[in-house]
């Protein structure tokens, strides 16, 4: 063990469960957390209690998220690394169709919960010159029809840590915004509300990002240099390129 601890949101699948597999392996201890306690007590199980503190909170609670950090053992208390990954994307309505419901879900999930955490991390990310990687997403760039407020909740995550970067001027503390394209986890099975073939169907055949491929990016940063950041790094799968404009023509 490096004696170093990352807290990983969203470690119950995806993006968040590969990187807790890529740093445990990696030697570090890994706070997890997630709203499906079972898996989060799966990872227990599998690295030692010692390696894996569980935390089964739903993010949006943010007094849930206050006594689940103010309950860590000390072992694994001193966080050097906080990924903010847990997220979501609901729905693929135009604005003018989309329910309210949803869209208020994204922004509390992607950038109220995401804020909230940072902002208690913070005092020992500074004690610690730690790091903080957001994981944001090409929809914070480039617009697609649908992509309304989700890529509104990414472009906040990329530009929240940009400023971050500005304000954690000196204290050593560096921060990056991972901005992948389309990768298969169960983003599109939660984005479909639970429509297997459709997830499948957009992935099929495109060879899309891995939640590994992402993991080793992170790990990556993490093993940096500290005289080094890395203020955002945008991936994408060679199968996934740009489009047109698009042009109504009466
Ligand atoms: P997954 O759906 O596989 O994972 C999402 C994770 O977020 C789960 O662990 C889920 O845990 C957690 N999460 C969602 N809502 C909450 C909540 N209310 N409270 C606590 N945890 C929550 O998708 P990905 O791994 O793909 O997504 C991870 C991040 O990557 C997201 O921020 C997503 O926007 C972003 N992203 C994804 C891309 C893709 O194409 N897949 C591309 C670019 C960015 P649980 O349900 O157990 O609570
Ligand atoms: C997920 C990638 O293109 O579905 O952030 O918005 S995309």
């Amino acid at each position: 063990m490096n004696g170093k601890v990352a807290w990983i949101t969203g470690a119950t699948s995806g993006f968040g469960a590969a990187t807790v597999e890529r740093f445990v392996a990696g030697g570090w201890r890994v706070v997890a957390s997630g709203r499906r306690a079972e898996r989060l007590q799966q990872l227990v199980a599998r690295h030692g209690a010692d390696r894996v503190h569980a935390l089964a909170f739903d993010i949006r609670d943010e007094a849930a998220m206050r006594s689940a950090h103010a309950a860590l053992p000390a072992d694994f208390a001193g966080i050097d690394l906080l990924v903010n990954n847990a997220g979501l994307a609901l729905g693929t309505a135009p604005a003018q169709q989309a329910d309210l419901a949803p869209w208020k879900q994204m922004i509390v999930t992607n950038v109220t919960a995401l804020v909230t955490l940072s902002r208690l991390l913070l005092p020992t990310l500074i004690e610690r010159k730690g790091a903080i990687v957001n994981i944001s997403s090409t929809a914070s760039t480039y617009p697609y029809p649908g992509g309304n407020v989700y890529g509104g909740t990414k472009a906040f995550v990329s530009q929240f840590s940009l400023g971050l970067r500005a304000d954690l001027h000196g204290t050593g503390v560096r921060v990056t915004s991972v901005e992948p394209g389309m990768a298969e986890t169960e983003f599109t099975l939660v984005r479909t509300g639970g429509d297997q073939a459709a997830s499948d169907r957009l992935y099929a055949g495109a060879q899309p990002i891995t939640a590994s491929d992402v993991a080793d990016t992170l790990w990556w940063i993490a093993n940096l240099p500290p005289h080094l950041n890395v203020n955002r790094i945008e991936l994408m799968p060679v199968n996934q390129s740009f489009g047109a404009f698009q042009v109504h023509r009466q």
